[in-house]
């Protein structure tokens, strides 16, 4: 998995500078893959209104990641971190059926951001080791992803604790972001 791992990094370091933003409902699985990556120094910040973001640099990457959903009244303060996005990646609690329509509407008003119109999405059906998971083409219907126009998309199927399919994901999104 390392050697892997930095095979990607390589691949997405051989690009230029590049903002990533990974988000999705609370509990999905972003703060254990930020940290599963293994990219350094996680810096948490807890800014007074309460919108708590999580940073990463990484050479010349830069992650951003927050929880999507309700907090209609912070939404406006989102947008300092769209600007200059290259990817949005998506994470979604596969085995979540109740909060699936909300991770999808959520999803939706995301994209309509006018700075991440040219983001490529990469949506991580996390949590696949649960027995009750939707399986990625189902979290795919259930998003409504095959709607999409004008966006490189892909879906990957991952377990965040173990590191799996999260090669994978990063490896389209470096293909994805080099041939740009
Ligand atoms: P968030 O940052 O998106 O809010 P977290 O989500 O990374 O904090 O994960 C929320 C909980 O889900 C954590 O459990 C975490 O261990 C668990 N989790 C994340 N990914 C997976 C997965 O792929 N499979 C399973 N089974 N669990 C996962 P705790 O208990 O620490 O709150
Ligand atoms: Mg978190």
């Amino acid at each position: 998995m390392g050697l892997l791992f930095s095979k990607i990094w390589a691949q997405l370091m051989s690009c230029q500078e590049m903002k990533i933003l990974m988000l999705g409902l609370d509990a999905a699985g972003k703060t254990t893959i930020l940290y599963r990556l293994k990219l350094g120094e996680v810096v948490t910040t807890i800014p007074t209104v309460g919108f708590n973001v999580e940073m990463v640099e990484y050479k010349n990457i830069n992650f951003t990641v927050w929880d999507v959903g309700g907090q209609d009244k912070i939404r406006k303060l989102w947008r300092y971190y769209f600007e200059g996005t290259d990817a949005l990646i998506y994470v979604v609690d596969s085995s979540d059926r109740q909060r699936i329509g909300e991770a999808k509407e959520e999803l939706e008003r995301m994209l309509q951001e006018e700075e991440l119109k040219n983001a490529a999405l990469l949506v991580l059906a996390n949590k696949q080791d649960l027995p009750n998971a939707m399986t990625p083409a189902e979290v795919m219907e259930a998003l409504e992803l095959q709607k999409l126009r004008h966006r490189k998309w892909f879906i990957q199927s991952t377990v965040a604790p173990t590191g799996d399919g999260l090669y994978e994901g990063l490896d389209w999104l470096s293909r994805c972001l080099s041939s740009r």
